[in-house]
């Protein structure tokens, strides 16, 4: 095998690593460039897809893309890397995100030590010997001292919780894992559930080219313009010629993207007609940047209901059929507190004659037959469903796998009343056991190009402190995890994220614990943290040696 030593001890069969990577995503690419060619360590990543880019890979949906601006949404480690590349657009699609991955993939030369089409199983701490081992679906066995589960937050895709989804008769798609060709939908009816990032972005994308889609939508969401075009080569220039104070503003930032930054007084304490204006201006310029104008938005519920009105008007002023509009304004939660969605002419879409809105609330989904959707109104027949229901966020890809700590405690029953961690980067319980970008740490709600390098880059100098001192373990502690836990859950209620059913809190997964998964603190606030424990000799974690080092 690419990377192995040899057999190991206990089992002819086992490969050994110094590491094992679960994920080829870009925390999985990064992770095995930093350990194998920046410290020299043997390290083996298993991939369950065939090629590198994580979610990017799977992604493949019509109109599928980037929310965050091109150059900010890309690796900062190496100069090189990022003046070579060019991106094309100011929000990168799919197809060329993909290509970076590959880029990046081949640039590193990272494929030799990836073993694709490999799903693990399971990833079981031996504490006779401390190493933790590794089996792969397809029965290989690899063992290393060092786990890292680099297995993404929106990986795990929801199966169709819907009555007889298994029935239908006609084409039917997923989001979470397009046809590699694409799907040609000239003339079909077709059904799409769901209007999340993913359902939005492909509904814009299909509406010119199918005969009739109907879009059955459960909850509405607020969608911001992103305006997107050709990436200005001024702007290229411009990030070039400023990169390390642009990179070093990303990383002190409160989410890891720079065009965020809110206005200075609070959202009342602005003239009416100022505040409009500021509005108006976030609105003409595009993405994130509206629900950002001002730092009270995510708390203060008069201040974000001021940001629903302006959102509110704007979609009465795109959609021509006052119901229809009325149908599609979010109503029950503050703006914000679901992911905002960045779109390019979605509410537009609703003016063509061959788009039509199902409102779920009103009319519930009863059953998918062998031809269509049934709700509790009527029978609608299709060519082809598409379901762009979304994930089980954060936790869903690492309880797809049986992972099991000192004593044999499953992760699963650890985490049964939602997920604890240190940092979100370890469990106590589970030594070596590292989570990039796991629950407990600011993941989805940042930038995560700059959140995965922050945690890879702690995680590998990590293990490199342990090797420099003859150590070969590290582990949380009991009472810094559940600090942390604390503090995660404090910061967390203390902001309207709590008022809306969101997958950040695990509601769009029956039977899921309604735990606020990432951390709302801020990712310059979160580093600072990270730093300060590792300089502090790793406080909060027991450091040792392996029982057999
Ligand atoms: P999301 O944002 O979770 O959206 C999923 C959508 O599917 C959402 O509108 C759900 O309604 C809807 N849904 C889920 N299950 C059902 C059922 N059973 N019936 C009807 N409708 C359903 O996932 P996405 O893939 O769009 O986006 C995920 C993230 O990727 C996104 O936030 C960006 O960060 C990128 P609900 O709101 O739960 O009522």
């Amino acid at each position: 095998m690419p990377g192995a030593k040899g057999a190991g001890a206990e089992s002819a069969a086992a490969e050994i690593y110094d590491a094992i990577i679960v994920g080829a995503g870009f925390a999985g690419m990064y992770m095995l460039h930093r350990l194998r060619d920046d410290m020299g360590l043997s390290a083996h990543v298993f991939e369950a897809g065939s090629g590198v880019g994580g979610t990017w890979f799977w992604n493949r949906y019509p109109g599928a893309r980037v929310d965050i601006e091109s150059q900010e949404y890309s690796f900062s480690f190496s100069e090189e890397l990022e003046k070579d590349w060019h991106w094309t657009e100011r929000y990168s699609a799919q197809p060329e995100i993909l290509k970076y991955a590959n880029h990046v993939a081949d640039r590193f030369d990272l494929r030799r030590d990836i073993s694709f089409n490999t799903r693990v199983a399971s990833a079981i701490y031996e504490e006779a010997t401390g190493l933790w081992r590794i089996t792969t679906e397809d029965g290989r066995i690899a063992t290393a001292r060092f786990c890292i589960m680099a297995t993404g937050c929106l990986s795990a895709a929801k199966t169709p919780d819907i009555p007889g989804a298994g029935q239908f008769e006609g084409e039917t798609y997923s989001t979470a894992t397009w046809p590699t060709g694409g799907v040609d939908f000239k003339d079909k009816k077709v059904g799409i559930i769901g209007t999340g990032s993913s359902g939005i972005q492909t509904i814009t994308t299909i509406a010119p080219e199918v005969g009739e889609l109907v879009v059955f939508q459960r909850t509405p969401n607020f969608s911001v313009p992103a305006h997107n075009g050709p990436l200005k080569p001024e702007i290229t220039r411009d990030w070039l010629n400023h990169r390390e104070a642009y990179r070093k503003e990303q990383r002190e930032s409160g989410v890891g993207i720079l065009a965020l930054q809110p206005r200075e007084e609070l959202t009342l304490d602005v003239p009416e007609q100022e505040r409009e204006q500021e509005f108006e201006m976030r609105w003409a310029k595009g993405g994130f940047c509206l629900g950002a104008a001002f730092a009270d938005l995510g708390i203060d519920p008069a201040a974000n209901n001021e940001l629903v009105s302006f959102v509110t008007e704007k979609i009465r002023g795109i959609v021509k059929d006052p119901e229809t509009a009325d149908r599609l304004t979010p109503k029950t939660y503050p703006i914000g507190a679901k992911r905002l969605c960045v779109d390019t002419g979605y509410f537009e879409v609703y003016n063509q004659d061959n788009v039509s809105l199902v409102d779920l609330t009103a009319t519930p989904i009863e059953t998918i037959t062998s031809t269509g959707i049934r709700t509790s109104e009527r029978d609608y027949d299709f060519d082809a469903i598409i379901f762009a229901i979304g994930f089980d966020a954060m936790t869903g890809a690492l309880d797809r796998i049986d992972i099991r700590g000192r004593g044999g405690l499953r992760l699963h029953d650890k985490w049964s009343a939602g997920p604890l961690t240190y940092l979100g980067l370890m469990v106590s319980g589970f030594p070596n056991l590292f989570l990039v970008t796991g629950p407990g740490s600011p993941s989805v709600l940042s930038n995560m190009l700059v959140s995965i390098e922050q945690h890879v880059d702690w995680i590998a100098d990590c293990i490199q402190n342990l090797g420099q001192r003859q150590l070969s373990t590290i582990e949380a502690t009991p009472a810094a995890e559940s600090e942390w836990v604390a503090h995660v859950n404090e910061v967390a209620a203390g902001t309207l994220y709590m008022q809306a059913n969101s997958w950040y809190l695990g509601a769009n997964v029956p039977g899921k614990p309604r735990v606020f998964m990432p951390y709302v603190g801020g990712v310059g606030v979160y580093r600072e943290k990270c730093d300060e424990v590792a300089a502090n000799d790793y406080e909060g974690f027991e450091l040792a040696r392996a029982p057999d080092a």
